[in-house]
């Protein structure tokens, strides 16, 4: 790796840990998408040096509301670590965030590893359990704006998770209605269906696309299938619930 990468990779890094912004590396850098991958793993080696240890995958933009919100159309990944989990129902503090969004998700629990080229059915079988889920996400760049390279080397913007109660796999979820409310109102509303019409499709993507990165999905990682509908903003002292038709709801409060 090019010490401009190294560089850029400790930039994103720094802001991600001292929440503040940066500006994006945009035209000036010139970077490929495999230059922001790069950066990316750099950033999560940073990440597991401090010993977070690796707990998954996001996947990002697999949904048109997501790609219209912030202009980017072509899906992409992001390293999840443990330290990102937040625990449903407990109060999530916003002070380590730049400014942090939410938007409602659907989370797979593999019981296997993954092959790159699984198929719908092989993935499915290799799923030990789906629940509704939370993610929390914070671009590490000024305004919440960012090219695809950029967005790409902050991580996809990755923050935070909440899971919600895992369920059996085993049932239709292609299309399952959901709510987003912040302070019981609802804000969002969408469908599972709105992740590239099935979710199952984002779990393909994510084995292809981590796999060609030298890191196959692992039994026991949770894969993030990517937001159903636009992202909400965060501000302490709300409430924020998603209600996913027959998995039942997930929720957390903030405070500053
Ligand atoms: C980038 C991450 C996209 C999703 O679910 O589509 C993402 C962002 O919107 O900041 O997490
Ligand atoms: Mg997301």
């Amino acid at each position: 790796m090019n010490d401009l990468l190294a560089m850029l990779a400790q930039r994103v890094d720094d802001a991600a840990r001292n929440a503040h912004a940066i500006a994006q590396f945009g035209e000036d850098e010139r970077l490929t998408t495999s230059d922001a991958y790069a950066i990316q793993a750099a950033s999560i080696a940073c990440r597991l040096e401090r010993g977070e240890c690796r707990s998954g995958v996001k996947m990002g933009f697999t949904s048109r509301a997501k790609m219209v919100q912030m202009g980017v159309h072509d899906v992409i990944w992001g390293r999840l670590t443990d330290k990102m989990a937040l625990e449903e129902g407990a109060p999530v503090s916003l002070a380590r965030y730049v400014h942090p969004r939410v938007e409602p998700e659907l989370a797979f629990l593999l019981a296997r590893p993954l092959a790159p080229n699984a198929s719908l059915v092989e993935a499915l079988d290799a799923v030990a359990a789906i629940a509704p889920a939370l993610e929390v996400i914070d671009s590490r760049y000024e305004n919440f704006k960012f090219s695809l390279t950029d967005v790409i080397a902050d991580n996809a913007s990755s923050s935070g998770y909440v899971i919600g109660p895992w369920a059996d796999p085993r049932r239709d979820f292609s299309n399952l209605g959901l709510v987003l409310s912040i302070d019981g109102k609802p804000r969002q509303i969408g469908s599972t269906a709105g992740i590239l019409g099935h979710p199952l499709r984002s779990l393909v993507s994510a084995a292809r696309l981590a796999a060609a990165a030298g890191e196959p999905l692992q039994a026991g990682w949770i894969v993030m299938a990517g937001g159903a509908t636009a992202a909400e903003a965060l501000a302490p002292g709300m409430h924020v619930r998603c209600e996913m038709q027959s998995l039942g709801s997930v929720e957390f409060s903030t405070i500053g």
